[in-house]
């Protein structure tokens, strides 16, 4: 008998729920976050109906357990994660690019625990390094996002998703830009309802996942050659699945502008790429995982996505530039304008055999003219 979990297909948008951390604050000690975690041999659903054997993160303590949870901290927090491993074999837990935040051997059964200092705001990428890249490409990932301490103000006293120590002359113009005459409406809302965005993308090769699942022993090195994607997800879905969906698609009216992080946990390259807006590429990351504000912001209309890179990107949600002024808001166009995002690495466009729109694709909608 599988007394195996079951994931059933469209519970994977579950992906950004939030955690609800247990947080304790006494006098000036740095807050504490705990949060647990099931590492759980899973069959899931994938938009064609056919099942996958996946291994995932899984939040545990009060609430429905959630795949792949958005794990959330304050910089300076002290931050303790648990992770109970339900799976046949061992499993690590590491988040590049934070001093002192992995496990190194979580055996089957048993529960390992960590604990660290929140570093500077941003986004973060929590995996399983064991034999990377396999265990990460079987799904055990998810983001870790970091809130700057104070708001992250601008010397303009905007909020920003980085800690001041981070900021670049050109991000701080950035931010105070929103809500002057060059991109008129208001500042990013940190928190906001709908103003700040996970695009975690991934892949999966059910071929590689069978061979796992039966207990076969994979050679990583073979990985990277043998790799045949047919999958190509965004937070856990693909395609039709991504249509829509509010925790993946932006929706907002003009003058609201919203963080887009995007992270690749998968081994394509992705070059996201979105019509409409053009998006401002506001950080990278360096090769030993800390995160690098630009210190030269422009407008892309795609970005490249090498395998665990993290960029976040802002829309700015203005009025489409080939709009004329005069004919701002739209008469004979009806809200909302929806816009496309599609991947340019063509592959991503299809996903369990479908053809384009399918795989690594959504749309962003701008809702209507500023609300004043
Ligand atoms: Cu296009």
């Amino acid at each position: 008998m599988n007394r195996r979990k079951f994931l059933a297909y469209g519970m994977m948008g579950g992906a950004v729920t939030v955690l609800g951390a247990t947080e304790s604050a006494v006098g000036q000690v740095a807050p504490t976050v705990v949060y647990e975690l099931d590492i759980e041999p899973v069959d899931v659903e994938m938009i064609d109906g056919k099942k996958v054997y996946m291994l995932l993160y899984y939040s545990r303590g009060s609430g429905t357990p959630t795949p792949r949870p958005v794990l959330t901290a304050t910089e300076g927090d002290r931050v303790t994660i648990r992770v109970r491993n339900n799976a046949p074999e061992a499993h690590r837990f590491q988040i590049p690019g934070v001093t002192g935040a992995s496990i190194t051997s979580i055996l089957p059964g048993r529960t390992r625990e960590v604990t660290f200092t929140a570093p500077v705001g941003g986004t973060y990428l929590y995996l399983d390094p064991l034999n990377a890249p396999v265990y990460r490409l079987l799904g055990l990932h998810g983001a870790f996002i970091v809130k700057p301490k104070n708001g992250g103000l601008t010397l303009g006293g905007k909020p920003t998703p980085y800690s001041t120590s981070m900021h670049t002359p050109a991000l701080n113009a950035v931010f105070d830009a929103f809500g002057t005459p060059r991109f008129p409406g208001n500042p990013w809302v940190p928190n906001g309802i709908g103003r700040d965005l996970i695009w975690l993308f991934s892949q999966v090769d059910p071929a590689l996942n069978r061979k796992v699942e039966l207990g076969q022993v994979v050679d990583p090195a073979s990985v990277v050659s043998t790799f045949v994607p047919r999958y190509f997800t965004i937070n856990g879905l693909s395609g039709f699945d991504l249509d829509g969906d509010d925790t993946v698609c932006p929706k907002g009216y003009e003058g609201q502008p919203t963080l887009i992080r995007t992270l690749n946990a998968g081994l394509a390259r992705h070059s996201p790429h979105i019509h409409g807006n053009h998006v401002m590429l506001l950080s990278g990351v360096r090769t030993n995982g800390q995160i690098v504000v630009r210190d030269n912001i422009f407008e892309v209309d795609v970005w490249s996505m090498a395998p665990l890179e993290r960029k976040d990107v802002l829309l700015p949600f203005e009025k489409p530039p080939d709009v004329p002024a005069a004919k701002w808001p739209p008469v004979q166009e009806p809200f909302p304008m929806r816009y496309v995002m599609h991947c340019h690495t063509e592959m991503s466009q299809t996903a369990g055999g479908g053809n384009y729109p399918q795989g690594l694709v959504t749309h962003w909608e701008l809702l209507g003219p500023r609300q004043v």
